[in-house]
């Protein structure tokens, strides 16, 4: 089926970037921890005619009329997504994961307030305070760190002294590039201590709670979920805000998403986020999400074998930090170049107190939620670690060349599903 008739014909540039992208992602190997394919159905849903649609406000409470449709995609989004989290709301309009915290801050802060939340170089993200970000010009934050690099075990002792020193408004878990399970009751007891709001920025693992291979913060209490909809969960690029049972807490982050933050919301993608919902409810879901973790395991244990270091020394979700500068002697971005040209895609990351500058870290961040999607077993995901292991041992143009139709042969024997019905 030729779904891009239209634009070939009317805009031959942006025809082939569109084509080059796709080429590229069917014949490469993926290993970028955040990205995913999604299905067509979600495709097609972001391409409908819902984003010609301005609908600010919420279903039912609208500011313009003609919105029966977009109502019907926004609820179903919305009890989908509580459904799939076990939460009492959700707001399903935040354009991303950087806007849906930003949203969750300002619903819960006054300027000067204050955060306690994960250092980036530790595994955290941007959002969640570095000086970089203007929220760090508006907000208060403090950033708590790991006790054991080697076992990824969070200092909750150090933590907890903090809290109760600078009493912060919000206790904020999440990560970008942590591989270990937290310990969220021992986040939900120091919010509590000190009478902040417990938050966990789900955005990596939220299709692992959703298929129910990872923990769900809310049974241990947490009391607010941020996430991106598009890395594990599989769904269309966006954010989502759920809130567990607090009435008050979902008012205000309701006020703070829309009037407070955005404008009208993109129901095209919001469409599209309801279809992906629907798909995390399916048993193979279920499925998926176990396979994502195998294939983790599967690679872990070879870069073992290898003695190559693992920040945390190996993982229980889906992605893993390798300290290639030890390991290997070269330079994350180098890492980064050589296996891109042996078409592994993955990215060059910071490690615990790198003393290597963050565009040239010491380390690699890679993962299999895409590699899984496309079918890979445990037996093919510690054929991937084997070969980049090959790869950055020798890093000879026989091996990289090599290397690379090998990885195009096995992305090509698992072709991007079209469906996952
Ligand atoms: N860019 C996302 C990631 O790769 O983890 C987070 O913002």
């Amino acid at each position: 089926m030729d779904c891009y008739k239209r634009i070939r014909k009317e805009d031959k540039d942006i025809y082939r970037a569109v084509v080059g992208e796709e080429k590229r992602q069917a014949e490469g190997l993926e290993l970028i921890p955040s990205e995913n394919y999604v299905s067509r159905a979600v495709k097609e849903a972001m391409a409908s005619s819902l984003t010609n649609k301005y609908s600010e406000g919420y279903p039912g409470k609208r500011y313009y009329g003609g919105q029966e449709f977009t109502d019907q995609a926004e609820t179903l989004a919305i009890e989908r997504a509580k459904k799939l989290f076990k939460a009492k709301y959700a707001n399903v309009q935040p354009l991303g994961g950087a806007n849906a915290n930003i949203a969750m801050y300002f619903a819960l802060l006054e300027p000067g307030d204050t955060v306690l939340g994960m250092d980036l170089s530790h595994g955290g993200h941007l959002t969640h305070g570095h000086p970089v970000t203007y929220l760090a010009k508006i907000f208060n934050f403090h950033q708590y760190k790991m006790k054991d690099v080697e076992t990824g075990e969070i200092d909750y002792g150090a933590m907890r002294r903090t809290a109760k020193e600078i009493k912060p408004k919000i206790v904020l878990a999440g990560f970008s590039a942590y591989p270990r399970e937290l310990d969220y009751k021992k986040f939900v007891s120091i919010a509590r201590e000190v009478g902040a709001v417990s938050v966990m920025d789900i955005a990596h693992i939220a299709g692992l709670i959703a298929g129910k291979a990872a923990k769900n913060p809310f049974d241990d209490g947490f009391d607010i979920m941020t996430t991106t909809t598009h890395k594990t969960l599989r769904g269309p690029r966006g954010g989502m805000i759920l809130v567990r049972e607090s009435e008050e807490l979902a008012k205000k982050i309701d006020k703070a998403v829309f009037p407070g933050f955005q404008g009208g919301p993109h129901m095209h993608q919001i469409a599209a986020k309801a279809v992906a919902f629907g798909e995390a409810l399916r048993p193979s879901f279920k499925r998926y999400a176990k396979q994502i973790i195998a294939n983790t395991h599967a690679m872990e244990k070879v870069f073992k074998k290898n003695k190559a270091r693992m920040i945390t020394g190996g993982s229980d979700n889906h992605l893993i930090l390798l300290d290639v500068w030890t390991s290997f002697r070269i330079s994350g971005g180098e890492a980064e170049k050589l296996l891109d040209r042996a078409g592994i895609t993955l990215n060059k990351n910071a490690i615990a107190d790198d003393t290597r500058k963050p565009m040239d870290p010491s380390g690699i961040r890679f993962g299999t939620p895409a590699m899984t999607t496309r079918g890979f077993t445990a037996k093919e995901a510690a054929r991937v670690a084997e070969i980049m292991i090959e790869v950055l041992t020798k890093r000879d143009d026989v091996t990289v060349n090599r290397a690379k139709r090998e990885m195009k042969k096995l992305a090509l024997a698992h072709p991007i599903p079209e469906s996952f019905a």
